[in-house]
């Protein structure tokens, strides 16, 4: 081929793909969308009026190092003093409902019930009266990665212990404000609490016990999320009548080929990313994946260990966390591609030694502010398809999803991004036949984005944060998805 038509080939290529054009369907008349944010995230007033400390506020104020820039959500996007403002966006939005969590410290500043922080609580009911007074819903997260200190201090999550003090909070909140909460979720990511706060130590509490840590962590976990299903169905559901899951991330791991090796590499790498904790809730038989069950073991024993550094459920407990959702709830951003490899060399335990693949992103996906998050649409619809057929076409709700810029104002590749992987969702809705009943962008506002501070943005609004009123305005994105919400359409007239 000659230089010039390889350039206008490869030109034509290059628009062809950015003038991909969105879905011109409707979503169906009841399909629900909602944006979503957490407590440490935008809250701020981090000791104010009563609340306790817990593990980000103690991350972030003894290892700066760990988050850039040293930032801390002290303040935040200041949410905790202007919620009010907060109500007016979603206002303007016309969302359906709104996904933020509880801050466990500010209702119970030690992590237990002895001491009941009732400013904290009156904040929360302000806030809730103000989304309901207004139509909108609040889906309200339990746990998004903010454990008060003191419990942290017993050891956290790898002790069982929280399993019971969990339950308890858990009460307190459906008692305080079941009556105006209709959807629950108890755990926000808990491969992300595992994984990065106890087993690599990258995030609050910031404890390296690879290999151990994460699973410990998880044990509990499974079983605190059951217990709070469990006393939701029986002391609460009679009269308030709402639904209770569990908030579960993944991405898609598609095979680099086709040859059997990628394809059992790709699968298992979706067995422990998501099956891990989707599993024991989600699938008809309970427990953890057999592959995990079979691969941590056999290395455990390799490595010397007396027994597996996996935990294992008694048939008792499988059968009381089988089956703990009234909906299946996911949070998906991203895809990666798996290529079979040897099984890593006994060495040092941990999570990614226990899978055993490689994976890659491809250089030509558009990428973010955010290494990890490629744009990469139809690797969520694959990943409907496969929770869709591995769990037995459940309810989905997608409870998070989104794109990190550096905050501008005119923000087209979120823009797009929204749009690309709504045209997936409706493809995955009208042509598979996926049961998926909610949308929900990540996230209302830029925000603390965890380790990452506030370099890497993703709000629908932006946030002033240099601006004692934390100042919010309206992005590109956020009319677009604003159009969306109104007309259920992607672009500006839908087939009707
Ligand atoms: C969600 O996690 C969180 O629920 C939310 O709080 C957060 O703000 C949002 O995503 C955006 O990040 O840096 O390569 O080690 C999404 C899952 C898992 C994505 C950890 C980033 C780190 C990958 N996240 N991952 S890496």
């Amino acid at each position: 081929m000659n230089l010039v038509l390889h350039i206008l080939y490869v030109l034509i290529l290059s628009l062809s793909e950015s003038l991909s054009e969105p879905s011109n369907k409707k979503f169906p008349e009841n399909f629900q969308f909602g944006v979503a944010t957490a407590a440490y995230q935008v809250e701020g007033g981090w000791s104010d009026d009563g609340k306790g400390v817990n593990i980000w506020d103690q991350f972030t104020h003894t290892h700066p190092d760990s988050v850039i820039n040293g930032d801390t959500g002290d303040i935040a996007c200041d949410s905790y003093h202007r919620y009010m403002g907060d109500v007016e966006m979603l206002k303007n939005l016309g969302v359906n409902y709104y996904r933020f969590s509880l801050s466990w410290s500010r209702i119970l500043p030690t992590g237990y019930t002895n001491q009941i922080n009732e400013a904290g609580v009156e904040y929360y009911q302000n806030f809730i009266s103000a989304l309901k007074e207004n139509g909108i819903e609040p889906f309200v997260t339990l746990y998004h990665w903010d454990l008060p200190q003191p419990l942290q201090e017993i050891g956290g999550w790898p002790n069982p212990l929280l399993e019971d003090i969990f339950a308890v909070y858990a009460r307190t909140a459906f008692t305080l404000f079941g009556e105006k909460v209709k959807n629950w979720m108890t755990f926000n990511e808990p491969k992300q609490t595992c994984l990065a706060g106890y087993g690599l130590g990258s995030a609050a509490p910031g404890i390296s016990a690879s290999g151990i840590g994460e699973y410990e962590c998880m044990h509990t976990i499974m079983k605190a999320h059951a217990r709070a299903y469990h006393i939701y169905d029986e002391e609460f559901r009679p009269t308030q009548s709402g639904r209770i899951s569990i908030v579960l991330d993944t991405g898609w791991y598609e095979p680099a080929s086709d040859s059997e090796e990628d394809m059992e590499a790709a699968e298992r790498s979706l067995q422990f990313e998501h099956g891990w904790c989707a599993h024991p809730i989600y699938h008809p038989d309970g427990n953890y994946p057999q592959v995990m069950i079979d691969r941590i073991a056999d290395r455990s024993q390799k490595e010397g260990f007396s027994k597996s550094r996996l935990p294992e459920f008694s048939a008792e407990e499988i059968e009381y966390i089988r089956g703990t959702f009234d909906f299946l709830c996911i949070n998906t951003y991203t895809t990666s591609m798996v290529k079979w490899t040897n099984d890593y060399e006994i060495g040092t335990p941990g999570f990614y030694a226990d899978v055993s693949v490689s994976t890659y992103q491809d250089p030509s996906w558009n990428g973010s502010a955010s290494s990890w998050l490629k744009v990469v649409p139809w690797g969520m619809r694959k990943l409907l398809n496969w929770i869709d057929q591995t769990y037995n076409h459940p309810e989905i709700v997608i409870t998070e999803n989104g794109y990190s810029d550096d905050g501008r104002l005119d923000d087209p590749n979120r823009l797009n991004y929204y749009a690309e992987y709504l045209t997936s969702l409706l493809e995955a809705i009208l042509e598979d036949g996926v049961n998926v009943s909610g949308y929900t962008a990540w996230s209302l506002m830029d925000n603390f984005e965890w380790t990452s501070g506030y370099t890497v943005k993703f709000g629908l609004y932006q946030v002033d944060f240099d601006n004692p009123n934390r100042t919010r305005t309206i992005k590109g994105s956020g009319e677009y998805y604003k159009n969306v919400i109104a007309s259920k359409c992607l672009v500006d007239t839908c087939e009707e």
